[in-house]
Order: C-alpha cells, then sequence, then structure tokens
C-alpha cells in the first residue's frame, strides 16, 4: 500500500471509529453483572419470575448479560417501599416490583389497590394487557425507569389468628399489617379494623409474635411463606385486589445495551413474564382449586363469601374507591373501568 493510500485509510478509520465511539464504548461498558431486586424469593411464583426472566436473558445474549437475585429487596435492607427511587438512582439496575410497593413515589399505581375494582383474572389483563397497562407503561417511562412486561403477585386475601372474617363487622378491631400505601390505611379504616403499615420482612415475626392479628397476601405467597405456623388460622377469599408485578430496567443500564440486546432483555421480560402469571394462578384457577384445599389440609378455615356477603365489603369501601379517583387520575380510573366492563371472559 503507498503510504499516501494508507494515510487516507488510515484517517478514514479515525473518522469511522469517532463516529461508531458512542455505541463501541457502550458495548464496552457492560458490567460483570446486574442486581435485580425481588421482595419474595425463588419459592414464590414473584421469584421464579425473576429466575426465569435472568436465566432466558443469559442464554439469549450468550453471557453478555449477567443478573443476580436479590431476593428480600436487601439492596435496601428490606425496605420496599424505597425500591422504586433506588432504581431510578441506579442503586437497583433491574427489578420485579410490585405496583404496591411503588405506588407512593407513582401515585397512578395505586389503581391497582382500589377495593374490588377487578372482579376476576379477565379484569386483571384487561387492565395490564389494554389501554390501561400501556399508559402505566408511559408514565413509569416518565418517572424515569424502562418497563418492559407485566408479570403477577395475585389476588390478595385476608387471613388472621382470632375468628373467621363474613362481614365487615368481624374485622372490627382486628390489627391488620398492610404495606406502605396510604391507601391500604384508609381501606381497612373504612372496615373498622387497625391497619399498621410494615414491611414484609417485619410482617412475618409481628403474626408470629401476635403483634398483628392479620395480613393480606395472595394464597401463593399465604402458602410458600407457610402463614398457618405464625398463627394465620382463617382466611376469608374476598380477592378485593390484585397486585400485578412490572419488569424494569433503569434507565442508564438500558441505554448502555447494544439495540440488540435491549431487545432480547425486553423478549425475554415479556416471555417470563407470562409464565411468571401462570405460576401464580397455579391451583386457584382449576375448577377445584387445589391451593385452598392444601390450606385447609392445615387446619385452616377458609371461608367463601356469598354475593351479597362480599357485596357489604364493596360498600363499606365504597368511599375510599371516591376518595382515591382524584390522586390516581379520574380518567385513568374511568379508562379502567370501561376496559374491564368490555373485557373478554
Ligand atoms: O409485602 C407484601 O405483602 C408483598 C410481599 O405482597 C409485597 O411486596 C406487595
Amino acid at each position: 500500500m503507498k503510504l499516501r493510500t494508507f494515510l487516507t485509510t488510515a484517517v478514514a478509520a479515525a473518522a469511522a471509529l469517532a463516529l461508531t465511539a458512542p455505541a463501541a464504548l457502550a458495548q464496552t461498558a457492560y458490567k460483570s453483572e446486574y442486581r435485580m431486586s425481588l421482595v419474595l424469593g425463588t419459592a414464590f411464583p414473584w421469584g421464579k419470575g425473576g429466575e426465569l426472566w435472568a436465566n432466558k436473558v443469559r442464554e439469549r445474549t450468550n453471557g453478555r448479560i449477567n443478573i443476580k437475585l436479590y431476593p428480600g429487596v436487601s439492596l435496601i435492607q428490606g425496605d420496599q417501599t424505597r425500591e422504586f427511587s433506588a432504581l431510578r438512582q441506579g442503586v437497583i439496575d433491574m427489578a420485579i416490583g410490585s405496583t404496591i410497593n411503588w405506588s407512593p413515589q407513582v401515585k397512578q399505581l395505586n389503581l391497582f389497590s382500589l377495593p374490588f375494582l377487578m372482579p376476576d383474572y379477565a379484569a386483571a389483563d384487561a387492565l395490564t394487557q389494554g389501554p390501561v397497562g400501556k399508559s402505566l407503561f408511559q408514565t413509569l417511562d416518565k418517572a424515569g425507569v424502562v418497563p418492559l412486561a407485566w408479570g403477577e403477585n395475585g389476588y390478595r386475601e385476608i387471613s388472621n389468628s382470632k375468628h373467621a372474617i363474613k362481614t365487615p363487622a368481624d374485622l372490627k378491631g382486628l390489627k391488620i399489617r398492610v404495606v406502605g400505601s396510604p391507601l391500604f390505611l384508609d381501606t381497612f379504616t373504612a372496615l373498622g379494623a387497625n391497619p399498621t403499615q410494615m414491611s414484609w420482612a417485619d410482617a412475618q415475626p409481628a403474626m408470629a409474635s401476635s403483634a398483628v392479628d392479620g395480613q393480606e397476601n395472595p394464597m401463593s405467597v399465604y402458602m410458600a411463606a407457610k402463614l398457618y405456623t405464625v398463627a394465620q388460622k382463617h382466611v376469608t377469599m374476598w380477592g378485593y385486589i390484585n397486585d400485578p408485578l412490572v419488569f424494569v430496567v433503569n434507565k442508564d443500564i438500558w441505554n448502555s445495551w447494544t439495540p440488540a440486546d435491549r431487545e432480547i432483555v425486553k423478549q425475554a421480560a415479556i416471555d417470563a413474564g407470562k409464565e411468571q402469571v401462570a405460576i401464580a394462578r397455579k391451583g386457584m384457577v382449576e375448577a377445584d382449586k387445589p391451593l385452598l384445599k392444601e390450606v385447609a389440609s392445615h387446619g385452616v378455615t377458609v371461608t367463601q363469601l356469598s354475593a351479597a356477603e362480599r357485596e357489604a365489603f364493596v360498600k363499606a369501601t365504597r368511599p375510599v374507591v371516591e376518595k382515591w379517583k382524584g390522586p390516581i387520575g379520574a380518567d385513568l380510573v374511568n379508562l379502567a373501568e370501561k376496559s374491564i366492563a368490555e373485557r373478554k371472559r
């Protein structure tokens, strides 16, 4: 090669490198490990979702993106309502989080905690998989994270150590552990109970020592955490709310990946989310609800409500729905009600 040609080629190559430098830099800036935050570990459907997502990403990127699970929200010392802020700040790289835990920062997510909004699984799907889900993803994006897919913690049923709950009067004076969104204080106060906020980590010892009488969580969580061993011998199936899970990535982390890798991470989240929802519903969607039989086999009273009995709880909590419509956004609540009314069953 003549010197002149060589120089021209070298200059062109240097220019090309300069142009592509940000992308090239981004690729070399991959971390050896990414930290995924979760409240519940792999003994629970929630943690299984994390494992599925991480494995799919590792396989499909040939190990370029390695994810380690941090259950028990251990990156933020178990303080689950700080997860969203930590995610935004980069203390956490990615997460599968409950809408409940992020709703103190993202008020629209309180939608899913409106009592008796979603009568069945089809209603929950109509929200996450329809225009409401899209709108909430835009909100999350604006709030500074990259939302990729929906999962599910599940329909939350109430348990306690004292007696069967059949009417709101049965809740009177019961000390109920709730998660740290103010909406829950309103709901349980409206029902005559005595709600107290604490993290999941603190909740189990509190039940064991009778510092609290009851709690509300999906039956899959109740079973995997063996809540019948911490005096929770009465369960009422009232299905008052369902908390979806959201698969998200911190924005800077997302931007550090190549477009091809972003697509892989997103598709893996969607695939893992679908599988995770099926795992979360297992035992509850079959006609004979085998999970409830298993619960009852531990000496637990499982109370089913008639339509009229359930209606009494709906009526008692109606003012809470009215109060929270404004803070959540009336348009969003209306869109949710419309999506549910038009749902496929
Ligand atoms: O703390 C709870 O109750 C749990 C595990 O369900 C959530 O993180 C919302």
